[in-house]
C-alpha cells in the first residue's frame, strides 16, 4: 500500500547499518593506530605520555563501542516492523511491541479525567505485534474481495450510522464504503462492528496461519502510551494531541488518511483520534490492585455487555482522546467513527524473529518496489 514508505524505511535501516559497519571499521583503525603509538612511546620510555595515550584510546574505544551498540539497538528496533502482503498491491503493516509494565489509567489530577480510569500497575507478560495503522479501507477491500463478506450495516435494511453533515444518523445507504464523507483506500475503515472486525481477523488468520485478535484494552493503552505517562502519548496539551491525532479540533467532517500525523515512540500511528478502535474486553470497572495480562470478560453488575472502544475519533473533543480515556458501545453498533486495529500475541522474542524473517521473504517476492 505504501511502497515509498517501505523503501524509505529500508533505506534508513541500510544507512544505519552502514554507519555501524563504518564505526566498527574506524574503531579497529583506532585500536591499531593506538597500539603503534603505544609501542613508540614505550621505545622512548615516556611513561606519562604512554599512560595518557592508553587512557585516551581506552576511553575513545568505550565511547565508540557504546555508540555502536546504541546505533545497533536502534537498528534492531527498526527491524521490528513487519509487513504482510494481503494482495499484490496491499500490505498490512505491523509494529513489534515488547512486553513490559505500565501505569494503566490516569492520576486524579489529570485534566478531563473520568471516574472509570482508576490507576493500576499492569504487567503484560508477552510482546505482541500491533497494526501500525488502524485497518484501512484498502485492507478491508482485500478481505471483502476474497470472501464476499457483507458487514452488519449492509446485512439489514436500516444501514449504519454515517455522517449527515451535522451528526451521525442512521440511513440505509450508510456503510463502510459510504460513511457520509469522502474516503480513499488509505482512510481507516469505519462503520464496522465487532463481528465485522472478527470476520476480518479470521480471514487474516487463515491467510497467514497466525493468531490475530483485537488488542485487549491493556495492550491498546500500553501500545498507545509507548512509555508516556502524559495525557496524550505526545504530551499534556491539546497542541501535543494535534501533532499525533485527528480529533474534533482539527479533522473537519470525517476520518483522515492514516499515517499523516506523527507516530508515537513505538512507531504506531493514529492511536489517538481518527477512529475509535474496538478492543476485545467487555467494558467494566478495573479490578482493584495490580493486574497481569488483564482481559475483562464480565460487565459491571446490571450492565449490558458492551465492548470497549479506545482512542476516540475525529468527532470528539481532545479530552476523549487521552491515552487513559475509555469508551464502550454495543458490539453490534456501526458508527462512522468506529474502526479497529489488529494485534497478534507472541510467545517469545524468537517468535517475533521467525515472523519477521518469513514475512520479509514473502514481501520480497510479492511486492515489487516499482509498484
Ligand atoms: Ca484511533
Amino acid at each position: 500500500m505504501k511502497p515509498l514508505l517501505r523503501e524509505q524505511f529500508q533505506g534508513a535501516v541500510l544507512g544505519l547499518r552502514t554507519i555501524i559497519r563504518g564505526g566498527t571499521f574506524f574503531l579497529s583503525l583506532l585500536i591499531r593506530y593506538g597500539e603503534s603509538i603505544r609501542r613508540k612511546t614505550q621505545v622512548f620510555r615516556c611513561d606519562s605520555l604512554r599512560a595518557e595515550t592508553v587512557l585516551y584510546f581506552k576511553n575513545t574505544s568505550v565511547a565508540v563501542i557504546g555508540l555502536v551498540a546504541l546505533l545497533d539497538s536502534v537498528g534492531f528496533s527498526q527491524d521490528r516492523a513487519v509487513a504482510i502482503p494481503l494482495t499484490d498491491r496491499v500490505q498490512l503493516n505491523l509494529v513489534y511491541v515488547p512486553g513490559g509494565e505500565f501505569n494503566q489509567g490516569s492520576p486524579k489530577t489529570e485534566l478531563g479525567r473520568k471516574g472509570d480510569e482508576s490507576l493500576r500497575r499492569v504487567k503484560l507478560t508477552s510482546g505482541f505485534l500491533v497494526g501500525k495503522y488502524p485497518v484501512t479501507v484498502g485492507e478491508f477491500k482485500a478481505f471483502v474481495a476474497d470472501t464476499m463478506y457483507k458487514t452488519e450495516a449492509e446485512q439489514g435494511k436500516s444501514g449504519g450510522f454515517g455522517f449527515d453533515g451535522k451528526e451521525l444518523a442512521q440511513r440505509p445507504n450508510f456503510n463502510w464504503l459510504s460513511p457520509g464523507f469522502a474516503i480513499t483506500d488509505e482512510h481507516p475503515v469505519c462503520l464496522v462492528t465487532v463481528n465485522d472486525a472478527m470476520a476480518f481477523l479470521s480471514w487474516l488468520n487463515k491467510k497467514t496461519n497466525r493468531n490475530f485478535s483485537l488488542p485487549t484494552e491493556a495492550q491498546w493503552e500500553y501500545a498507545c502510551r509507548a512509555g508516556a505517562d502524559t495525557r496524550f502519548s505526545s504530551g499534556d496539551n491539546e497542541s501535543d494531541l494535534d501533532n499525533v491525532g485527528w480529533y474534533k479540533g482539527n479533522s473537519g467532517d470525517g476520518t483522515r488518511p492514516v499515517g499523516k500525523k506523527k507516530p508515537n515512540a513505538f512507531g504506531i500511528y493514529d492511536m489517538s483520534g481518527n477512529v475509535f478502535e474496538w478492543c476485545s474486553d467487555v467494558y467494566g470497572d478495573y479490578a482493584k490492585g495490580d493486574a497481569t495480562d488483564p482481559n475483562q470478560r464480565l460487565p459491571n453488575q446490571g450492565d449490558k455487555v458492551r465492548n470497549v472502544l479506545r482512542g476516540s475519533s475525529w468527532l470528539r473533543p481532545a479530552d476523549n482522546c487521552r491515552s487513559a480515556a475509555r469508551y464502550r458501545n454495543d458490539p453490534r453498533s456501526r458508527n462512522a467513527d468506529n474502526g479497529f486495529r489488529v494485534c497478534c500475541l507472541l510467545a517469545s522474542e524468537l517468535d517475533a524473529d521467525s515472523f519477521i524473517d518469513i514475512d520479509h521473504q514473502k514481501l520480497e517476492g510479492k511486492l515489487k518496489p516499482s509498484r
